[in-house]
């Protein structure tokens, strides 16, 4: 297998097909979007991802990566195409991959490989892609091979974890799953698992749920934490003593374009077989809210109040379900003047609710400030310039990340998630 076609060059996408180019195959990489094949004709990845760039030029300039805008006949294809949530049923859009199929089907010739890496409900593989795929007259599993892979890389590390993670060969038949496994091995030095496609896509979606559920008992921990004037931060700490205990952080919601998505592939499988699994996205969901309660009993609308941070984690550029964005929204319908501030984003990022602004200009006068995102540059800000910028210096820290003691040094009242008012007496105690 020499040629790949790369459908969708996105966050998994663009490095895989930049990983595939560098080990030696020569990449179709295919993705309409204007944004993405301007920057990648100047060489520019067009997503804000460590080292990411390097890669991306070393493959332009290898001359194995080339981008276009329709897909063309090549010895495999692989679809990284997005698969959103539809907002008015709650299930898996997969029109882009619907649409990656019947593209590649008038393409295919006997021997191909078909991978479908994209996160989807398990089935989708064989009940959706396979048959769109059969119409070429191949027959799927003998003429032509068809394999679910998902990707599993953290955003952030998609770099090292593509290289180094374990991955799942999921194929229709067993000799699907081999061709899959051994396209891969092009650049993965992880272990490469085989399976079937449903298994695999069950297993994508198992491992981005069980993430989900367990911070949304993390956030429920900070939820009771307040009433009972525990801090949920110190609990969580001596919990994770335990040998068996892992408790996750909690936080303002969980955003992303995973793992707020794909445990909903599982209900909308089994919809009267699931429980726990809606309510700890309707727990996770709720977090923005909790925020904002927690911001009104700091000050009130129409207050000036700086929001620290936008993406949906720290360190990224991706502002997809972010639930500080959620909660900009809920705080300008609430009447506050809102203030964003976040060096990872660009002021022309569309779906802002406020103005996006240097710290400087989103502190300057602010009556509250809440934080967010925990990215570095928040952690590490200058506090006497902070304590200087405020009108009134209160904080509200939903990420646990600043360093409590050295605030209350320059002045403010900090109030922090999942510490109720009976802890922060205790810890404010001379005797504490
Ligand atoms: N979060 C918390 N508390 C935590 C951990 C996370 O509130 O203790 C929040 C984050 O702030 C963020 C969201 O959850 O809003 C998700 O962040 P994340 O870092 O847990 O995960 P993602 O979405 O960046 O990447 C996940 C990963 N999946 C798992 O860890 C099981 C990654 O390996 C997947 O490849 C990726 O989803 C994907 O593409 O599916």
């Amino acid at each position: 297998m020499n040629t790949i076609c790369l459908l969708g060059l996105g966050y998994i996408g663009l490095p895989t097909g930049s990983m595939f180019a560098l080990a030696g195959k020569d990449v179709i990489g295919v993705d309409p979007s204007p944004r993405v094949q301007a920057a990648l004709q100047d060489g520019q990845a067009s997503i804000d991802e460590p080292e990411l760039q390097t890669l991306v030029a070393a493959a332009i300039n290898s001359g194995r990566l080339r981008v276009q805008t329709r897909p063309a006949p090549a010895d495999a294809f692989i679809i990284a195409v997005p698969t959103p949530l539809d907002p008015l049923t709650n299930r898996a859009d997969l029109s882009y991959v619907e649409r990656a199929a019947r593209e590649i089907a008038p393409l295919l010739r006997r021997g191909n490989l078909v991978v479908l890496e994209s996160t989807v409900p398990p089935g989708t593989t064989r009940d959706l892609l396979a048959p769109i795929l059969a119409e070429s007259g191949l027959r799927p599993g003998l003429d032509v091979f068809i394999a679910h892979c998902p990707e599993r890389v953290l955003p952030g590390r998609i770099l090292v974890e593509l290289e180094q993670n374990d991955r799942l060969a999921g194929g229709l038949t067993p000799a699907c799953a081999e061709r899959a496994a051994d396209l891969y091995t092009a650049f993965v030095k992880g272990q490469i698992m085989r399976t079937d496609a449903t298994t695999a896509e069950m297993v994508k979606v198992m491992e981005n749920t069980f993430r989900d559920v367990n911070v949304a008992l993390a956030n429920e921990f900070a939820l009771i934490a307040e009433r009972v004037g525990v801090d949920v931060w110190e609990a969580i700490r001596l919990a994770n003593h335990h040998p068996r205990v892992n408790v996750l952080r909690p936080g303002p919601g969980v955003g992303g374009h995973c793992i707020a998505v794909d445990p909903w592939f599982l209900v909308g499988a089994a919809s009267d077989a699931v429980r726990v699994i809606p309510s700890s996205r309707e727990i996770n969901d709720g977090m923005p809210r909790h925020v904002l309660g927690r911001l009104n009993t700091l000050v009130a609308p129409p207050a000036r109040v700086a929001l620290l941070g936008v993406t949906y984690k720290a360190e990224v550029d991706d502002v997809r379900e972010s639930p500080a964005l959620r909660v900009a929204e809920l705080a300008v319908e609430h009447g506050y003047a809102v203030r964003l501030c976040d060096p990872h984003v660009r002021p022309d990022t569309p779906g802002l609710p406020a103005p996006l602004l240097p710290i400087e200009q989103a502190l300057r006068d602010a009556d509250a400030v809440v934080l967010l995102v925990d990215h570095r540059a928040f952690r590490e800000l200058d506090l006497d310039l902070a304590a200087a910028l405020v009108s009134h210096k209160r904080i509200l820290d939903t990420r646990n990340a600043l360093d409590r003691a050295a605030w209350r040094a320059r002045g403010f009242e900090i109030g922090v998630l999942g510490v109720g008012l009976q802890a922060r007496a205790h810890a404010e105690s001379p005797s504490a």
